[in-house]
């Protein structure tokens, strides 16, 4: 149970600030039990996750997966300029409209084609990796702006390796959660809801696919997809889905959020590539956050050592 969870926790690994969230985790949960709203065995059940406190310190060893030598892009900047759909289609939107999502508790389910449909919590799906990691990755969103963001995550690999799916098993399709008194911007129909996206095993196999819980050494403010969100730094900001609570081994390519409601302008690959312009504007180049010069978009977001292997023989024209 979490209350006890927290006290499990040595006293020496604990600073100030956990302190502090540990005991506002506390009261939270004491308020919710006395309402009602959390019934005996959903306690009992759902521990919650450390992990699940927004701007929660983390702890997390450096990757030697990534990118190194390039700026990153402010704290403030990946926190304020974001797209999330569920809150709103201005940028500012998220930032500003987030705070409605609860995190805590926070299940994902794993079904499909799997040796075990089940529910976990996110603390359970971290531990199917030694540690969490951080990681750099650039980032580049369709719309023409790039970042460069401190990721802190697992790789989506040792999930995958651990839950077991079966040999049906050829795509993994994800759902954002739906709830409209939650996430406002589902009461308008912008997208279909709720967001789904989903990869080929392979590429979600990849060791650079991750479910990052984290930014900056700090839990994930709920504008950047808190709890859990997926991160694939060689395609379009729009395959990183947020906020996950479905992760779905299928045999077919699943729908995907953005396929759905623009077939020609967005697909199921969506890799960044500087030679397949957008039908509505060029992808040769993009602006990254924070500075005032355009520069070229690199094949496969500057991955493409990591990654081009996945699709040799693929003409990228039609699996745009
Ligand atoms: N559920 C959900 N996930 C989403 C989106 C969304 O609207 N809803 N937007 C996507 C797009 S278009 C981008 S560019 C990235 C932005 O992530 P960031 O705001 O953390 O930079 O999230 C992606 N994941
Ligand atoms: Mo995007």
């Amino acid at each position: 149970m979490l209350i006890r969870k927290s006290q499990d926790i040595d006293s020496s690994e604990i600073t100030p600030k956990e302190v502090y969230l540990n005991r506002r985790r506390f009261i939270q949960e004491a308020a919710l039990a006395a309402t009602g709203l959390a019934s005996a065995a959903l306690t009992a059940e759902l521990p919650g996750s450390r992990h699940a406190n927004a701007g929660e310190k983390l702890q997390f060893r450096k990757s030697e997966i990534g990118i190194q030598g390039e700026d990153m892009t402010p704290f403030k900047d990946i926190t304020t300029y974001n797209n999330f759909y569920e809150f709103g289609t201005d940028k500012s939107d998220p930032a500003r409209y987030a705070h409605t999502l609860r995190t805590i508790p926070w299940t994902v389910s794993v079904e499909g084609h799997v040796k075990q449909d089940r529910i976990y919590d996110v603390e359970s799906l971290l531990k199917m990796h030694p540690s969490l990691e951080e990681r750099v990755y650039r980032m580049r969103c369709v719309e023409g702006w790039s970042m460069v963001i401190p990721w802190i995550g697992i790789p989506l690999a040792s999930v995958i390796k651990a839950v077991q799916p079966t040999s049906k098993a050829r795509y993994v399709a994800f759902q954002t959660l739906y709830d409209p008194k939650q996430l406002p911007g589902q009461r308008r129909a912008v997208l279909r809801w709720p967001y789904v996206e989903g990869l080929r095993m392979d590429e979600a196999l990849h060791p650079l696919t991750i479910l990052a819980v984290g930014l900056y050494g700090e839990t994930l403010l709920n504008q950047n997809g808190a709890p859990i969100r997926l991160v694939v730094p060689w395609k379009y900001g729009f395959k990183s889905i947020k906020s996950i609570v479905k992760i779905r081994f299928v045999d077919r390519e699943p729908p995907t959020s953005w396929n759905l409601a623009q077939p020609r302008e967005y697909g199921f690959y969506s890799n960044v590539n500087p030679e397949v312009d957008h039908p509505r504007w060029s992808q040769a180049r993009e602006r990254r956050i924070g500075e005032f010069f355009k520069r070229r978009t690199l094949m496969f977001n500057g991955y493409a050592d990591q990654v081009a292997g996945l699709y040799s023989g693929m003409d990228l024209r039609k699996y745009y």
